[in-house]
């Protein structure tokens, strides 16, 4: 490795980047060598703390695997070295030729979790438009887009992270905060100190469960019911923000008519959760309205009726009068900086986006394509042929549903290139693989919306024969004939002072602020002097434009598949992807460190099912789908940890890979969401 540091001694502060949080970060140098990762202390996002994920970016970076040439598959399935200049070159002939013969559509991009939003997901984005395609897919197909959707159909806006240590109440709703998102626990614990409420609503007792005022475990994908029925125990008791109501809302009436049947008794029949928890939820609601943090996470996207899950809390929240206020729906100002994306100049709907016709609000609001789909038409079965793909920091051969069907549709690509730091299973599929670069190995700009701050990220190191994400496509643009117009910027620095030059904030304002620069003082409660960006400006109880799509007008209940359905060949529920606090994931399996406490998976169970199959802990049992099945360990757990019926597998191990028994076509109808957190199964035990 050569490896060349922007100083030889001393620290850099950046932002980390082995999660989306982006805690600040000492990255400190001896020799040109990074020795150590620490916190920034005067950043108001981690307050001088970070995770252990945080300083592994050291084990990441120098890791012994790291691809750090292109490397081209051969004939007989092995790679070789070429340059990048061959690599690059022979990339832009295929994809040309590819663009004659099948039209530019048939080439797509796939941006993956390892870069994140905002900057990195705008390459990819503006690359694909500018070469004439619409097929822009991302790992949002399963991730946050199901969210988004939900809170921006009824306030137009996203509910980003809610400020937790301003709440009198916390609900949190299929998410796992201590994990997932540690600087959480910092602000639940200032919130703790004033007497914060909380209540966790999980089929499976996650860690911070453990602190919960109230913890109810319903049947998965039911969450709906019980949002249903504390709206209901609002408009009854007339316990809700009537002002609001009538001033800034449509749609109430048919919200009220429908929550009608959602009495604490049906909401226990549908949900399984106490009807005297769901009293007991609803009083503590109405006690603490409007200072309410309703948080719900990939626990209510993860099912096939994700999206009106999402909407149901949304609108409860507005019922609390929970809009644009610090703890609650915030409504966050943008800072004014130059998009890269091309949405507003390339208009490309008529080339047909893959996926636009099944789910039209996800190519609407989000202009992405379904990934779940694009196998599809890789595998010939589409409207057009999918016959190139370019995909960077993403690993769908684990992390997509039905990932038999993954792997046999990216084999059959004309091209498949991807760019990442390791041989992972999906970029052994791949023609071309191109080596990548970490977060420390570049600089972009950063939004924390909750904050309206911004942050411009550190280059502490290069790596020679490493190109970042903005070289990539930079240099394929140049090569395919719109680098001059479309990606003009010689390297990120220009890129960054082009985004920055409306704003009249600089470049080197940013490098004087790694504590963040606040661009816009935080304002609240703007929906009483302007519009909501809705289509109608106000609060959406009903949605016209889904009924104009011939979906569901207002968040209706549906009870998921498994319950609709059930099924006497596979009667257990597979709940999947809790997330564990080491891996990332697919990633960091190859840390030692990390493997160490997560040697290999298990499927975890109620002692009641397993008693009842003669199953104890560590014996190999084999999980079942409709879909595929698994061999895997078992893993007791205590009565309280899961509900029985219900087991639970992590997503990201390459060696078991649940997404072999995950279904790709049970999706919910607006986000076409996978229902990845409720997979009916059967479990046999096998041997010891
Ligand atoms: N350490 C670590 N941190 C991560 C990640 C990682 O892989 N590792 N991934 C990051 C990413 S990309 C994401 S999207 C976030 C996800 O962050 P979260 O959504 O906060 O976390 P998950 O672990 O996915 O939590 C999902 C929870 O939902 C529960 N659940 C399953 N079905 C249901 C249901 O029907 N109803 C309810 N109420 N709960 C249900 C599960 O038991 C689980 O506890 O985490 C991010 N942070
Ligand atoms: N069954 C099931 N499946 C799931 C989920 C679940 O809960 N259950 N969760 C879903 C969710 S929420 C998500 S977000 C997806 C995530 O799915 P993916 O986007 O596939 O995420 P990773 O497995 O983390 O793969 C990221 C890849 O990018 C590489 N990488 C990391 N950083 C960089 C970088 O800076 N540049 C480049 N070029 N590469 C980089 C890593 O080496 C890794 O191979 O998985 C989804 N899949
Ligand atoms: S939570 Fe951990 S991995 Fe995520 S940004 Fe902070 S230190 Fe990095
Ligand atoms: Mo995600």
């Amino acid at each position: 490795m050569k490896i060349k540091a922007i100083k030889q001694n001393g620290i850099v502060q950046t932002l980390c980047r082995m999660c989306d949080t982006r805690c600040a970060i000492n990255v400190h140098l001896k020799d040109g060598v990074i020795t150590d990762i620490t916190p920034f202390d005067r950043h108001p996002v981690n307050q001088g703390r970070m995770c252990p994920r945080g300083s592994a970016a050291i084990d990441l970076f120098y890791h012994p695997h790291r691809i750090l040439k292109p490397l081209k598959r051969q004939p007989d399935g092995t790679f070789s070295n070429v340059s990048w200049e061959r690599a690059l070159d022979e990339i832009a002939e295929k994809m040309l030729g590819l663009k004659d013969q099948f039209g530019a559509r048939s080439i797509g991009v796939w941006k993956g979790e390892g870069v994140g939003f905002y900057q990195q997901e705008g390459y990819p984005r503006r690359f694909i438009q500018a070469f004439g395609s619409p097929n822009y897919f991302s790992n949002d197909s399963a991730c946050y887009n199901g969210r988004y959707m939900g809170h921006s159909l009824v306030t137009g806006f996203w509910n980003a992270f809610p400020e937790f240590s301003h709440a009198d109440l916390i609900i949190l709703l299929g998410t796992n905060p201590p994990i997932c998102h540690p600087p959480f626990m910092r602000e639940f614990a200032d919130g703790r100190e004033r007497g914060v409420k909380l209540v966790v609503i999980d089929p499976r007792l996650n860690p911070v469960a453990c602190y919960a005022d109230i913890f109810a475990q319903p049947y998965p994908g039911t969450d709906g019911a019980l949002g249903w029925g504390l709206i209901r125990y609002l408009i009854e008791t007339k316990n809700y923000d009537s002002e609001l109501v009538e001033r800034y809302s449509i749609g109430f009436d048919k919200i009220a008519a429908y929550a009608n049947k959602f009495t604490p008794e049906y909401v226990e029949k549908q949900s399984g959760i106490y009807s005297h928890v769901v009293e007991n939820i609803a009083q503590l609601v109405i006690k603490n309205r409007p200072n309410i943090s309703i948080f719900p996470g990939t626990g209510l996207e993860h099912h096939d009726n994700g999206v009106n899950s999402v909407r149901t809390f949304a609108i409860l929240a507005c019922l609390c009068g929970n809009i644009d206020i610090s703890c609650g729906l915030f409504w966050p100002e943008e800072m004014g900086g130059r998009q890269l994306n091309l949405y507003g100049e390339i208009q490309l709907e008529d080339q047909k986006p893959i996926g636009a016709d099944k789910f039209p609000a996800l190519y609407d609001i989000r202009k992405e394509c379904h990934s779940m789909t694009a196998m599809d038409y890789m595998l010939g079965n589409g409207e057009y042929p999918l016959k190139g793909l370019i995909l960077t920091a993403a690993n769908p051969a684990v992390t997509n549903p039905n990932t038999r069907k993954v792997e046999k549709a990216l084999s059959t690509l004309d091209l498949f290139v991807v760019n990442d730091f390791f041989l992972t299973p999906t970029a052994k599929l791949a023609h071309y693989v191109l080596p990548a670069a970490t977060f420390l190995e570049r600089s972009e700009i950063h939004y924390f919306p909750k904050r309206q701050m911004v942050n411009l990220t550190q280059k502490v190191l290069e790596i020679s024969g490493v190109r970042d994400e903005y070289s990539l496509w930079h240099d394929l643009a140049h090569r395919l004939g719109f680098g001059e117009k479309y990606f003009p910027w010689k390297n990120e620095e220009e890129v960054n002072r082009w985004i920055l030059e409306p704003t009249g904030i600089s470049l080197e304002k940013l490098r004087r602020h790694p504590e963040g620069y606040v661009y816009k003082a935080v304002r609240y409660k703007k929906h009483l002097k302007k519009k909501l960006p809705t289509p109608s400006g106000k609060i959406e109880f009903a949605s016209a434009y889904l009924k104009s799509l011939g979906l569901s007008e207002i968040p209706e209940y549906v009870p998921p598949h498994h319950i609709c359905q059930t099924s006497t060949l596979y009667p257990f529920v597979l709940t999947t992807g809790a997330r564990k606090s080491l891996f990332y994931h697919s990633r960091h399996q190859n840390i030692p460190r990390f493997r160490n406490v997560h040697p290999q998976a298990v499927v975890e169970m109620h002692p009641q099912d397993a008693a009842d199959l003669g199953i104890s802990n560590d014996d190999l049992v084999r999980v079942t789908s409709e879909v595929g099945s698994l061999d895997i360990r078992a893993k007791v757990r205590h009565p309280s940890e899961l509900r029985p019926g219900v087991i639970e597998i992590y997503h990201g191990w390459e060696d078991w890979r649940v997404n072999f028994l995950t279904h790709d076509d049970i999706n919910d109808p607006i986000s076409g969401f996978p229902a990845l957190k409720a997979v009916q199964v059967k479990v046999e035990k096998i041997g010891r």
